[in-house]
C-alpha cells in the first residue's frame, strides 16, 4: 500500500487540488460572526471550544483519500463548482466541516500520516481487504468509522464499499464531533459501524410546477422550475448535502396530484438538471405520475393499463426519461384517490395499473411506489377501512419492483392515528411507510410539534401484538419486505423503503421555523434506522443545531418531547381526529357538517351528541377493528384495553364513562384540553428560560412562535370546548374556565388565504 500511494503521491498532489472544488459558500451563513438565519441547518460546523479542538485535533488534523485519482478526476473541477462525485463531496464535507469545527482547514495530504482521516474503500485501498473489517456486511451504502493503524500511522479510517458508503461515513464523523463532548471522547477509540436497514428512504416534495406547494408552510418550491434546466440553483447542493447527511437516497420532485406536463420533454429536462445536481449525493430523482397522461396529451384514446398502446406509451416514455436521467428512481402513483384518475376508470384494480407501470421502468431498474390512501364517497363504508378493503386481496398481485406506499395511519397523518392495519397484513408485498413531514394538521410551520414521538409511536407498534399472533413492530415489518420481492437492486437487499412528505420551502431558514428542521432530521435519521430513539435523534440534533452545551441540549430536547403530545392535547385528545378547518385544515372546526361527502365531516368522525361521543370501530359499529391482527384487534375492541390515547378512534362511549384517572369521560376531555393550553404555556417558559445559551436571532424567532402556538392552543382549547359543551349540555365542572368567546365567535372565522392550498 505504501508503495502504492508512495508512486501516487505525485499524481496526487497535482490532482487533489483540482478534484477537490470548495464547497459551495455562497448561500451559507456559517462565515464566522455571520448572524445564525437556520439556513445552515444541523451543518453549522461553528468552532468548538479550546479543549474539544485540543480532543479532535489529534484524530482530524489531515484528509487522505486515494480513490480520488481513480475517480472521475477533475471534471466539475473549478473552485466554484460543487461536487462532481460522492467522493469529492465527501472531502468537500470533511474540509468544510472540520475547517468550521477546528478554525483551521484539514490538509489533503498525499500519503498516510498520523492523524489523518482516511476514506477508503477496498476498491481504492486494497490493503483494507486483509484487515478483517468484515465490509461486506455493509452492504453498499453502509460505512465503518474505525481508529486503526494504517503503514505504522494511527489514522480514524472511513470505509465502505463505496463511495456514497465514505460519504455517510464523513457525515457520521462529522455527527461525532458536532454532538457534544461524550461523542467526541469516542473519537480516539472508534470502532463504529452502520448500515441503512431500509433500501429506499425518500422525500415526496408536494411541488406543483407553478412553484406553489401542496400542504407547504415554507414559502414557495425550492425547485425554480422557470429557470431550470440552464439555472441551477445552489441550494440544490445544500439540499442534497443535508439530505445526505441523514442517509435519504431518493426525492419525488412533485406533487401527488399531478399534472402531464411534468412528463413532457421540456419537464424532463429541468428534472435531469436537478437529478444532476443531487447524483454526487447518492440522490435519485423520481417523478409523480399522472396516470391519465398519454390519454390527457392526446397521444392515446385511453389510459386502460391494459390497452397495448396505452401501456407502450409508458414504456416508450421511461426510455426517454432514462435517457435524460440514466438513473431515474421510478415513478410514485396516487390513483383512483381524491379524484386523481386511474385504472379502476377502466375496471382494472390498482395492481394492473402499477404493474404496467413497473413493467416499463424494469428495464432501467425502476421501481414503481404505489399509494395505498384511497377512499371514495360513494361507499357508506368507514373511511379508515377502505384501504385494506381494497389492497389487502391484492397482496401477491403486484410486480416484483413495486411498493405499495402506506400512510401511517388509515385516516389522514392526524396527530395521533393507531398504525394503518394494513402493516403486517400484506406479507407479499413491500409495504414502504409514508410520513407526513410537513405540519398540516399540526398548527403548520407555526407550532412547535417534534414530530420523531410521533414515527416511534408508529414505528414501534407491535401489529401482531402477542404470543399467539407473534410479534412484529411496524419497523421490523418494513425491514422485512415481502417474502416474495425477488427484486434486488445492485445485488443490494430487499426492496423496502420509507417517504416522508417533505417540509422543506424557499424561506431561509428551509423548513418555515427552525423547529420544524427536527423533523425532517428526525424522519431522515429513521429511514436509516427505523428503530432508533426519537429522544436520543432530539438530543442529536438539538446538540448541532443549537448548542452541544450539555445543559442546553438536556432542556432544548425535554421541550421537544413534551411538544407534540401537548398538540394532541389542545387540538384532537383521547383518539380524537379529523376536526379541523375545511380544506385548509387550518384550526378547530368540529361543527362542520355541511360538507359534500360525509366523510369530509368532522361531525363524522367525533360522533359527538347528547349520549356521548366517539367513533364505534368495534364489532357494533364499523368493526375497523377487525382488520388488525387478533390479538390486537381483542385489544382495541375493548374500551378498557385500548390505550386512551385512541379511545374514541375505537369507541363511542357515554359522557359519564369511567376514565382510568377516576373522572367521568366529560371531564377528562376537558382536562385534556387545559393541560395542552398548559403545555404550550409551559413551552414558551422553557424557551425563555434558553435565552442565555441560545443565539439571539434563532431564540427571538422561536419564542415568536411559540407565543402564537399557545394563543392558537388556547383557541383551539376553547372552540372545541364551547363547541362539545353545546352537545353535551353538560356544566363546565368548578374550576374550568368558560371559552373565552361564545361558539357562534369561533364558527364565524374564515381563513381565505391561508397556506399550502397549492
Ligand atoms: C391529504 C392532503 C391532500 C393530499 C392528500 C394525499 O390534504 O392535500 O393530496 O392527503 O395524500 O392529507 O394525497
Amino acid at each position: 500500500m505504501k508503495r502504492i500511494l508512495k508512486a501516487l503521491a505525485p499524481m496526487l498532489a497535482v490532482l487533489l487540488p483540482l478534484c477537490m472544488p470548495a464547497a459551495p459558500a455562497s448561500a451559507s451563513s456559517s462565515a464566522p460572526g455571520a448572524v445564525e438565519d437556520g439556513y445552515d441547518l444541523w451543518l453549522r460546523y461553528r468552532p468548538l471550544d479550546k479543549a474539544a479542538r485540543v480532543q479532535v485535533r489529534p484524530v482530524a488534523s489531515a484528509i487522505v483519500a486515494p480513490g480520488a485519482v481513480a475517480g472521475t478526476g477533475a471534471a466539475g473541477g473549478s473552485p466554484a463548482a460543487p461536487p462532481a462525485t460522492p467522493l469529492q463531496a465527501a472531502v468537500a464535507e470533511l474540509q468544510r466541516g472540520l475547517g468550521g469545527l477546528l478554525g483551521k482547514d484539514p490538509p489533503l495530504a498525499a500519503s498516510v500520516q498520523d492523524g489523518a482521516v482516511v476514506l477508503a474503500t477496498p476498491a481504492t485501498l486494497p490493503a483494507l481487504s486483509s484487515m478483517g473489517l468484515k465490509l461486506d456486511t455493509l452492504g453498499r451504502e453502509g460505512y465503518l468509522l474505525r481508529s486503526t493503524h494504517l503503514q505504522g500511522r494511527k489514522v480514524t479510517l472511513i470505509a465502505a464499499n463505496s463511495d456514497i458508503g465514505l460519504l455517510y461515513g464523513s457525515f457520521a464523523l462529522l455527527r461525532k464531533i458536532g454532538t457534544g463532548a461524550a461523542a467526541r471522547a469516542e473519537l480516539a477509540s472508534l470502532d463504529e459501524r452502520s448500515a441503512p436497514k431500509l433500501t429506499l428512504r425518500v422525500l415526496n416534495h408536494w411541488d406543483n410546477l407553478d412553484r406553489t406547494v401542496e400542504r407547504g408552510y415554507a414559502g414557495e418550491s425550492i425547485w425554480n422550475w422557470w429557470a431550470l434546466p440552464e439555472v441551477r440553483d445552489r441550494r440544490y447542493v445544500d439540499y442534497a448535502r443535508a439530505n445526505a447527511s441523514l442517509g435519504i437516497n431518493g426525492t419525488v420532485l412533485n406533487n401527488v396530484n399531478s399534472k402531464p406536463d411534468i412528463l413532457t420533454a421540456p419537464w424532463i429536462a429541468k428534472a435531469a438538471a436537478v437529478a444532476d445536481s443531487l447524483r454526487p449525493y447518492g440522490i435519485k430523482v423520481y417523478l409523480s405520475a399522472r396516470f391519465s397522461t398519454p390519454l390527457e396529451l392526446g397521444a392515446t384514446k385511453t389510459a386502460d393499463p391494459l390497452d397495448p398502446a396505452v401501456a407502450a406509451w409508458w414504456k416508450a416514455k421511461a426510455d426517454e426519461i432514462y435517457k435524460a436521467i440514466p438513473d431515474f428512481g421510478g415513478f410514485l402513483v396516487k390513483a383512483n384517490s381524491e379524484g386523481q384518475p386511474g385504472p379502476q376508470d377502466y375496471k382494472r384494480s390498482h395492481a394492473d395499473g402499477a404493474n404496467m407501470l413497473a413493467k416499463a421502468v424494469a428495464p432501467h431498474k425502476g421501481i414503481v411506489m404505489w399509494r395505498a390512501f384511497v377512499y371514495a364517497h360513494e361507499k357508506p363504508d368507514d373511511r379508515a377501512k377502505q384501504a385494506y378493503d381494497e389492497f389487502k386481496p391484492l397482496d401477491g398481485a403486484f410486480d416484483p419492483n413495486v411498493l405499495v406506499q402506506v400512510k401511517n395511519g388509515a385516516i389522514d397523518f392526524q396527530p395521533r392515528e393507531p398504525a394503518h392495519p394494513l402493516f403486517g397484513a400484506m406479507p407479499k408485498t413491500p409495504l414502504m411507510m409514508e410520513f407526513q413531514i410537513t405540519k398540516e394538521y399540526l398548527g403548520y410551520a407555526t407550532h412547535l410539534a417534534y414530530l420523531g414521538t410521533m414515527y416511534q409511536e408508529t414505528l414501534a407498534t407491535d401489529m401482531h401484538a402477542g404470543p399467539g399472533g407473534g410479534s412484529a413492530t411496524v419497523a421490523q415489518i418494513l425491514e422485512a419486505g415481502a417474502q416474495q420481492s425477488a427484486r434486488k437492486e445492485d445485488g443490494a437487499a430487499r426492496l423496502t423503503g420509507i417517504a416522508g412528505v417533505a417540509n422543506i420551502g424557499s424561506e431561509r431558514n428551509w423548513s418555515g421555523s427552525h423547529f420544524d428542521q427536527a423533523n425532517w432530521y428526525a424522519f431522515g435519521r429513521l429511514a436509516w434506522n427505523p428503530q432508533a430513539d426519537a429522544r436520543a435523534l432530539a438530543r442529536e440534533w438539538a446538540a448541532q443545531t443549537f448548542s452541544s452545551e450539555p445543559a442546553a441540549v438536556a432542556q432544548i430536547t425535554d421541550l421537544m418531547m413534551m411538544s407534540r403530545e401537548a398538540v394532541v392535547n389542545y387540538m384532537t385528545p383521547l383518539g380524537l381526529h379529523h376536526l379541523m378547518g375545511t380544506g385548509h385544515h387550518h384550526g378547530p372546526a368540529p361543527w362542520v357538517a355541511n360538507l359534500e361527502r360525509p366523510d369530509w365531516n368532522p361531525v363524522y368522525y367525533h360522533r359527538a351528541d347528547q349520549g356521548g361521543i366517539g367513533f364505534d370501530r368495534t364489532a357494533s359499529g364499523s368493526n375497523a377493528v377487525a382488520q388488525y391482527a387478533p390479538a390486537l384487534a381483542r385489544q382495541y375492541a375493548d374500551p378498557r384495553t385500548t390505550p386512551e390515547s385512541m379511545l374514541l378512534w375505537f369507541h363511542h362511549l357515554p359522557w359519564d364513562y369511567k376514565m382510568a384517572s377516576g373522572r367521568k369521560l366529560w371531564d377528562e376531555l376537558l382536562a385534556r384540553y387545559d393541560s395542552g393550553v398548559a403545555q404550550a404555556d409551559e413551552m414558551r417558559q422553557r424557551w425563555a428560560r434558553l435565552k442565555p445559551m441560545v443565539d439571539a436571532r434563532r431564540h427571538e424567532d422561536v419564542a415568536v412562535l411559540l407565543n402564537k402556538q399557545y394563543a392558537e392552543a388556547v383557541w383551539w382549547r376553547d372552540a372545541s370546548v364551547a363547541y362539545f359543551q353545546s352537545v353535551s349540555g353538560l356544566p363546565l365542572p368548578a374550576g374550568v374556565k368558560a371559552p373565552g368567546m361564545p361558539l357562534e365567535y369561533y364558527k364565524s372565522l374564515k381563513f381565505p388565504y391561508a397556506p399550502g392550498r397549492g
